[in-house]
């Protein structure tokens, strides 16, 4: 059996949630277009990358706009992001998540950061969690999305692992497809509703521990179908 080997963890929504400043900042863009967009319709941005996620805001507003407008559409909406952004601190970290990652190196773990966001360095300083990570690859790093398995696959590379020896901790539904596509096991942090392919779903990295993550990996190494 393939041992455990890496912990790769998605940004927004795992380690710090900027989900909620995301989806503060597109819903503005939304009303100024003139229609409301809802926080069950921001499920779907999640993940995916910004020019992604205004395409689907489009979709859902049932606008279509030349390609110039998106670009200034988009840079809007990162202006309002990054002005909550910069106010975070690491007070914001999400519960238990910090100590997770620690308790994951001390494991003996490769720890590596896989995220959609091109503002991932400015995150990262604020929070101050750079020294958590062996490895960070970030939008500005990948051509494809999620549920793109690409950023996944490259941080595996850069940590110079296969794929199958990795576990990835994500909180949208485009993360888990992408980890399954790359051949990962996939940790759902959020709604076991939502997050119904992942091979476990926890609330938290609070609620999750290491015994809990070996059985999950064991399972799905014996091709068990039981989840802890
Ligand atoms: P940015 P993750 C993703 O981060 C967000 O979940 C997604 O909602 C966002 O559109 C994407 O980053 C791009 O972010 O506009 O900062 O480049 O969840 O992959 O860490
Ligand atoms: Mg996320």
């Amino acid at each position: 059996m393939t041992p455990l080997s890496a912990c790769l963890f998605d940004l927004d929504g795992v380690i710090v949630d900027t989900a909620k400043y995301h989806f503060i900042a597109w819903r503005q863009i939304a009303r100024e277009l003139g229609f409301v967009f809802t926080e069950k319709d921001n499920e779907r941005l999640k993940g995916v990358s910004r020019t992604r996620s205004l395409e689907i805001l489009l979709e859902i507003g049932g606008l279509a706009l030349p390609a110039a407008e998106k670009v200034d559409l988009a840079a809007k909406k990162n202006a309002l992001y990054l002005s909550y952004v910069r106010q975070m601190t690491p007070a914001e970290i999400l519960p238990g998540a910090d100590a997770f990652l620690m308790a994951c190196r001390a494991a003996g773990y490769k720890t590596a950061l896989a995220t959609a966001s091109r503002n991932a360095a400015v995150i990262i300083d604020l929070l101050k969690i750079a020294a958590l990570f062996d490895v960070v690859v970030d939008g500005n790093k990948v051509t494809h999305t999620k549920p793109d398995p690409e950023v996944f696959l490259n941080c595996a590379k850069e940590l110079g692992l296969a794929p199958d020896a990795c576990v990835v901790f994500e909180d949208a539904e485009a993360g888990i497809e992408a980890a399954g596509a790359a051949g990962m096991l996939a940790v759902g942090i959020g709604d076991p509703g939502i997050l119904n392919k992942a091979d476990l779903v926890v609330p938290g990295l609070s609620e999750l521990s290491l015994e809990q993550l070996r059985t999950a990996w064991n399972n799905k190494k014996n091709n068990t179908v039981a989840k802890p």
